[in-house]
């Protein structure tokens, strides 16, 4: 990974110095140097995942209709630094525009994390009902009381899977003592206690190096994230449980939102927002079409019954617990899109 990453660097590196080098001959280049409003965001992903594929799009189709007024520009991969640190950044202000999980989010806005809630969803429909919906203008208007401003529209990470480089997990038993990396989530860490595993908290720049170095055995992520992650590289099984959904919001810091005009606002927010829906349907359509690819990396998929998984997170008091954390009001908006959990 750290390869691909220098790779990429490099490249951006090789495009920079030929734009400057066709400054003196192509006048229009340096027009497009000048951009009024440069605004850095930065993200987890690998330039391959579609939530890059499809910002590099938005920012396309931005600097095009600004006139050039208005540039994104794209830190993916973790170049900014690990989760934790570009959360720090985007408050202050030392970048512009961030996307994170919501479930990652809940260390600074707690309630981000009720969309990942074990087993809440039962398919897209519902999540994107909730998530564009009142659940979803809830959070946001949370995310607002800590000087970050989100998007309307939430990208996919997708439903969560179980990978690990011991053993498939086809019942809660498997997961006994299982040492398994989770993103710096209280939700996560909590939700893997109550299933008896062995969960430890890692960023997810370092998350490939944990399984390589097995430090940890087991991890859990969509399928475009294994796949562009390179994750089979280090992990033998997958298990389709999608305990979890969450999806990233995309975040912008709340004074460099408002130094852009009203009109530039509304452009920007436009193509983000359409790009969001088109990352949508890739995930979406990934999260089939990947399994054959992982295969051929020499996966192994199963997919346990989660009913038991759910039974055991109800009796270790999980679903009680978390109720207690978010309160009867959120907790009732997301049951107006789940099943219940009593
Ligand atoms: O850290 C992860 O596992 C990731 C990339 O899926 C999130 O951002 C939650």
């Amino acid at each position: 990974m750290s390869s691909y990453s220098r790779r990429a660097f490099l490249h951006t590196l090789g495009a920079a110095s030929m734009a400057a080098a066709g400054t003196s001959i192509f006048p229009s280049v340096v027009a497009a140097q000048t951009a009024q409003y440069k605004l850095k965001y930065a993200n987890n992903l690998a330039l391959s995942h579609p939530l890059n594929v499809r910002a590099k799009e938005a920012a396309d189709a931005i600097k095009k209709e600004t006139g050039g007024r208005v540039e994104l520009q794209i830190f993916p991969n973790g170049q900014m630094g690990t989760d934790t640190d570009m959360l720090s950044q985007v408050r202050s202000g030392a970048i512009d525009f961030l996307t994170q999980g919501g479930v990652v989010l809940s260390t600074l806005v707690p309630v981000s994390a009720i969309n990942g809630i074990g087993f809440a969803f039962r398919d897209y429909s519902q999540v994107w009902a909730a998530m564009d919906g009142d659940l979803g203008r809830h959070i946001r208007t949370e995310i607002s009381k800590v000087g970050l401003v989100a998007m309307e529209k939430p990208w996919d990470n997708g439903f969560r899977h179980l990978t690990s480089s011991v053993k498939p997990v086809q019942s809660p038993a498997d997961l006994k003592g299982l040492k398994i990396r989770v993103p710096v989530s209280p939700l996560w860490t909590s939700m893997f206690k109550a299933l008896d595993a062995s969960p430890t908290s890692v960023n997810f720049s370092e998350a490939y190096s944990a399984l390589q170095t097995k430090v940890v055995d087991a991890e859990e992520n969509p399928l475009a994230l294994i796949e562009t992650g390179r994750f089979y590289e280090v992990q033998k099984y997958c298990s389709m449980t999608g305990h979890i959904w969450d999806g990233f919001w995309f975040l912008g810091n709340a004074r460099s939102w408002s130094a852009l005009p009203p009109d530039l606002q509304a452009i920007v927010a436009k193509h983000l927002n359409a790009a969001a829906m088109a990352e949508r349907a890739d995930i979406a359509a990934l999260s089939t079409s990947l399994i054959g690819k992982l295969e051929s990396h020499g996966m192994v998929f199963n997919k346990p019954d989660i009913q038991p998984f759910r039974a055991a997170l109800q009796k270790a008091g999980f679903y009680d617990q978390w109720r207690k954390k978010y309160g009867e009001q959120a907790w009732a908006l997301l049951e107006t899109y789940t099943q219940k959990f009593a």
